[in-house]
């Protein structure tokens, strides 16, 4: 709490020492000793000095500017309270931001190449290719939802989970060493967009669908829109022991063609259960060029659309049953299937709405309509009981439909465009508001009455943010116990808040108090994502990581997360030919590698394994070798291993691309690939 006294004592400093100041255009870089003296006199002994006053006074910074940036600072040394894991947008990748600080730590490489990390350069090339589509790479993803695991309910630091929405994949990534391990091709959707998330022991990675189209990426006419079009939502089964999703043991389930957009899993009282919305209930299918109405009007033509209620507990009993189709191989059961099981029920939702948000005690379910200024509260009880009492319509397709009235809690009026929501520890959701560009903080009703003094489902107060604000999250948010402290507004436009760099501006993730700071939330810190466009992000506390500092033994695979039965030791580093197939047997450590000279022939087919024997915490060297587009990042103790077609002669210098040492421009050698007698036919090619 040494912190929380310093912003006092600074609060008390420049109320004191006259906080006349008044908030001025920003200036340049203050000059520590110019004009402003006048309100820089600060009492002796209070550890402030004058030069802090003085920079204060000649930014205009306010009281809360000075506690603003207090809030954040860590010195150097200093570790963050909370690790921020959030979707990297159309980089592909995922980025890992430190909390309050917003200092970014790291951008994972996951479905994209990343050559600091060797990622798809040398390494990780396999797991890339799990991604291939029917044969095609695609190396890049549209990440929008990464999911933490959890036990009982709560994150537990092991691993992460990430969507392409573009593609319908899901990345696993370990988090012991904070590399993809896996990427899943969804066998029978084309797109995804409502993954991922897990249920409370991470027992399923939910992968809901988006745009409906005949499964298994077959073709069908537009005409036949309602009969063979549909929907999805794939459960990927996770193996925990394995650090892997098991897709021998995952199945989906096919679902009308409303558009399903964002998934939640239950929790606690509605664990077992799964919730996703949709938007396009009309079934529009667009066609402007025609006369017909664009999809942004015939999708939201209608009041409502339909959240999906599925039983997942019962969906698995089917499953295991065998009571499912295939679709390329893959389990999928029926929507026919689905209703004669009592798997899939419906309830309408107002209007164009996005997402669904279970509160922390799994009692209510939290929808926003995109162009209705309130969010709806549905009950869980009351839709267990609606069901138990067999009380529905049906939609077209024999789907039973809960009437709203039936189900809704309670309707919360909390501004324009209400996407997403959150939640604290103290009884409060807080819900982004696109259009507005705020975050409405709202009471929750139910058991969370007695946390705060407000009548349950009132909106209790906004901060503006900027600009157009997607999703937010709070600290440990999708929890059944959140944390409340911080909160992250993920807003998709910064217009003025940064220098120019030009038309294309970065997103803009604004940290935010929501704790200690009455009624107001305190805007914090603007930090510039210059990489993509970031959906989602979850924010754990750090001391539930417990991430190695170097891989656990000399020869460690990450691929397999073992020692490989290829690590090199020293000693036994050798080029090893058999016929046209060279091995090489190499390690790496200060300042050199062994071997140092290599030496093949043009047309060799190679295979490099390189063990870096280091045991020292942030050892880690590169290797490249030019003209081949191998870079490699192996860290202490780490084994690599990569093959290529020794294709063009030369002298090649592969060298160390991680400045090690004081020698490190030293830890170099020399391929020699001599040419073959058929080169000139081969440099011809
Ligand atoms: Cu609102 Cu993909 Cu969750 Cu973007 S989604 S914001
Ligand atoms: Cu090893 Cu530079």
């Amino acid at each position: 709490m040494k912190r929380n006294i310093l912003i006092l004592v600074v609060l008390t400093i420049l109320i004191v020492a006259g906080c006349s100041l008044v908030p001025q255009q920003p200036q340049g870089p203050a000059a520590p000793s110019g004009g402003g003296d006048e309100g820089a006199a600060v009492p002796a002994g209070s550890g402030l000095s004058a030069d802090a006053a003085a920079i204060a006074q000649a930014r205009g910074l306010s009281p809360d500017d000075v506690t603003a940036a207090l809030k954040t600072y860590m010195p150097t040394g200093v570790h963050d309270d909370y690790l921020i894991f959030a979707s990297g947008g159309h980089s592909g990748q995922m980025l890992v931001i430190g909390a309050p600080s917003m200092r970014l730590l790291k951008v994972i490489g996951v479905f994209t190449p990343e050559p600091w990390q060797g990622w798809g350069y040398g390494a990780g090339n396999e797991v890339l290719d799990e991604g291939n589509i029917d044969g095609r790479e695609v190396r890049w993803a549209d990440t929008h939802h990464p999911a933490l695991s959890e036990t009982g309910g709560d994150y537990d630091g092991q691993f992460v989970f990430i969507n392409d929405k573009a593609n319908s994949r899901v990345a696993t990534i370990d988090l012991r060493d904070f590399e993809t391990k896996q990427i899943v091709k969804n066998p029978v959707a084309i797109n995804d967009h409502g993954a991922t998330m897990v249920t409370p022991n991470t027992e399923y990675v939910i992968e809901g669908g988006q745009y409906a189209a005949p499964l298994g990426w077959e073709y069908a006419a537009l005409d036949d829109y309602n009969t063979t079009y549909r929907g999805l939502v794939t459960f990927w089964k996770f193996d925990r022991e394995a650090g892997r999703l098991d897709p021998a043991n995952s199945f989906a389930i096919e679902l009308p063609p409303y558009w399903q957009d964002l998934c939640d899993a239950g929790k606690l009282v509605s664990e077992g259960w799964v919730f996703c919305n949709s938007f396009n209930a009309e079934r529009a299918t667009g066609g402007i060029e025609d006369g017909n109405p664009p999809f942004e009007a015939g999708a939201s033509q209608g009041d409502t659309d339909f959240m999906h209620l599925i039983n997942l507990v019962k969906a698995e009993e089917v499953y295991k049953a065998g009571n499912f189709n295939t679709v390329n191989d893959f389990p999928v059961i029926s929507l026919q299937t689905a209703i004669d099981e009592n798997i899939l029920y419906l309830t309408p939702e107002p209007k164009s709405p996005h997402g669904v948000d279970v509160t922390p005690d799994g009692e209510f379910l939290v929808v926003s309509g995109k162009l209705d200024p309130h969010v709806t509260v549905y009950s869980f009880d009351k839709m267990m009981a609606t069901i138990e009492a067999k009380k529905w319509d049906t939609d077209d397709y024999g789907i039973p439909i809960l009437a709203l009235d039936d189900v809704k809690e309670a309707q919360v009026e909390v501004g324009l465009g209400p996407l997403h929501t959150q939640f604290d520890n103290q009884g409060y959701a807080y819900t982004s508001l696109f259009l507005d560009s705020a975050v409405a903080r709202w009471s929750l009703g139910g058991s969370f009455s007695d946390l705060h003094p407000e009548e349950p489902w009132q909106l209790v107060s906004k901060i503006s943010v900027h600009y157009n604000i997607g999703h937010l999250l709070t600290a440990e948010g999708d929890t059944v116990s959140p944390d409340g402290q911080y909160l992250v507004a993920m807003n998709k436009w910064a217009i003025d808040r940064f220098q120019h760099v030009g038309p294309l501006l970065p997103q803009n993730f604004q940290l935010i108090d929501i704790a200690n700071t009455g009624d107001n939330m305190q805007l914090l810190y603007d930090m510039p994502i210059g990489i993509g466009e970031p959906h989602y992000a979850q924010m754990i506390k750090a001391d539930k990581l417990s991430p190695w500092d170097v891989y656990p033994e000399i020869g460690w695979d990450p691929s397999t997360q073992s020692v490989s039965p290829n690590a090199v030791h020293p000693g036994e580093e050798k080029v090893v030919r058999n016929g046209k197939e060279v091995e090489v047997f190499m390690t790496a450590v200060r300042s050199h590698f062994t071997p140092e000279h290599v030496e093949i022939k043009q047309g060799d087919h190679v295979t490099w394994h390189i063990t870096n024997i280091e045991r020292a915490y942030d050892a880690t060297h590169g290797f490249s070798i030019p003209g081949y587009n191998i870079n490699l990042s192996i860290e202490p103790g780490e084994y690599i291993s990569f093959e290529f077609d020794a294709d063009q002669p030369g002298v090649f210098s592969y060298y160390c691309t991680e400045f090690c040492s004081a020698l490190h421009l030293e830890m170099t050698g020399y391929l020699l690939i001599e040419p073959g007698p058929d080169s000139s036919a081969m440099i011809q090619k």
